[in-house]
């Protein structure tokens, strides 16, 4: 079981989620599973056991030390793996889920990644503690602070940490260091509160991309003739799905008032009778696809 922020769809995508899927959850089509409920990348999968992703940052947190306690009443060899920013250690939810998961011995992987910034706070505005790993310890988390733009330094810890969560019932705690180097969304301009060279460091020395692209290139195991194969393969696919989830279907107006109440009540009702007299009312401003 697995609770995301939205910075993790690495993680479905090599559990198998398909880049149709992405796409109809994008363009919240009738094929999307949250049935075009929620903003574009809040992705969810039963099948591949994927937690709907969240925005309000640190929910998810508490959420996977209760999925986790619950794999551990059930006896099954299974963890939970959650995933937050260095600003969701800022939340409440943070604490009470670290103390929680101590307490009750869950199997649950808490992976921190530390990029330095919440938006445009840095984390010297956020906490005065030697950044996260720390923390886990006070809670009597075991914890670990790892080079976050190692790819096979994050393996190894990731690794290990899946063995002790299933084998000894206990929480880890991993704070991925890195840096954000990317505007934290297309309305941030990220130059207006850190230096332009600071960013352009991390860019240029520390890619975690770049990075790992060298190690398979000495291993003799990757090339720039397979990587252009490989991005010009994928770039059509993109396209392909796109356009697919472009085209099809909207889910129905109907879906809105559905799934959250057994006996929708009154007032929700109303609410539905009035969209629906609306949308009949200004037929052209309302795309004519979607069943009413
Ligand atoms: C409860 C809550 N408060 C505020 C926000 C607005 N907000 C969206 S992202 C963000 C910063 C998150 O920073 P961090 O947790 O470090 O993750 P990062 O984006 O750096 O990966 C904030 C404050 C929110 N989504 N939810």
């Amino acid at each position: 079981m697995t609770l995301f922020s939205p910075r993790e769809p690495g993680v479905l995508l090599w559990r198998g989620f398909t880049l149709q899927e992405f796409a109809n959850q994008c363009f919240g089509n009738k094929a999307d599973y949250g049935k075009g409920r929620q903003m574009p990348i809040h992705y969810g999968s039963n099948k591949l056991n994927y937690f709907t992703v969240a925005s309000t940052i640190a929910t998810q947190i508490p959420h996977a030390v209760g999925a986790a306690y619950s794999l551990k009443m059930d006896k099954k060899d299974a963890c939970a793996v959650t995933y937050f920013g260095d600003g969701g250690t800022s939340e409440g939810d943070f604490h009470a889920a670290m103390n929680f998961a101590a307490v009750t011995e869950s199997p649950v992987i808490f992976i921190c990644r530390n990029n330095g910034w919440a938006i445009s706070t840095p984390t010297s505005d956020q906490f005065r503690s030697d950044g996260i790993a720390v923390r886990g310890q006070a809670y009597g988390v075991r914890s670990i602070r790892v080079d976050g733009n190692d790819a096979l330094a994050m393996y190894s810890a990731v690794h290990s940490a899946r063995h002790m969560a299933v084998n000894e019932h206990r929480p880890i705690l991993i704070e991925a260091v890195t840096y954000r180097v990317g505007h934290h969304s297309t309305s941030d301009d990220s130059t207006k509160y850190r230096p332009a060279n600071e960013i352009e460091w991390w860019r240029m020395a520390r890619d975690p991309v770049t990075r790992f692209r060298k190690w398979i290139e000495i291993n003799g195991w990757w090339g720039s003739e397979a990587e252009s194969q490989l991005r010009s393969s994928i770039r059509s696919q993109l396209l392909h799905a796109i356009q697919i989830a472009e085209r099809a279907e909207k889910p129905p107006v109907n879906d809105l008032f559905t799934d959250v109440y057994d006996n929708i009540p009154s007032n929700l009702r109303e609410q539905e009778k009035l969209l629906k007299e609306t949308i009949n009312r200004h037929p052209k401003d309302y795309p004519a696809d979607v069943p009413i």
